[in-house]
């Protein structure tokens, strides 16, 4: 068996239900990943152990997604130099605007690339995580190319 290209964490159960929508899309491309609930403050040793595996097995893209003040994504960056794509989560009474602005402003030097807040931005992460992994890989850049016409077609 392969190791999974794709890390995705979240910070809680029930970030669950959006970040479904990752994996749909991640299993359309039939991209492998592992999937685990870690908080940046309150498991921060088991983001870090689950980080610096991953990167120690060859896997590609780290997804966090995370609601409230989402330091997940940023607290994944500080532990590698992998891409880390964000996904800040509308669980809040703010509606994820307090998610947004943790997860997209990182400081000069440790980027977090982020998506929009909820379920259309965990559609994206999926399908920027097969765009980074296409840029090596011609049989998911023509998938890509397909799902993109058949999107236009729409
Ligand atoms: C964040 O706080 C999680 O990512 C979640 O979006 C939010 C609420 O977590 P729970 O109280 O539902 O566990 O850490």
């Amino acid at each position: 068996m392969t190791s999974p290209l794709v890390l995705i964490l979240m910070g809680s159960e029930s970030d669950k239900e959006v970040m479904r929508e990752t994996t749909k899309t991640l299993d359309e491309f039939n991209v492998g990943y592992e999937l685990h609930v870690a908080s940046a403050h309150r498991t921060p040793d088991k983001v870090r152990k689950l980080v610096t595996e991953f990167e120690g097995q060859g896997g590609k893209v780290i997804i966090a997604g995370a609601g409230m003040a989402a330091h997940l994504a940023g607290a994944v960056a500080a532990q590698t130099t992998l891409p880390v794509i964000g996904v800040p989560i509308g669980s809040s009474p703010l509606g994820g605007l307090d998610a947004l602005l943790s997860t997209v402003q990182m400081p000069p030097g440790i980027p977090v690339a982020t998506v929009a807040i909820g379920v259309a931005g965990a559609r994206n992460a999926g399908v920027l995580a097969v765009q980074m992994l296409a840029l090596a890989d011609r049989e998911l850049a023509a998938k890509l190319k397909a799902q993109r016409e058949a999107l236009h077609r729409s």
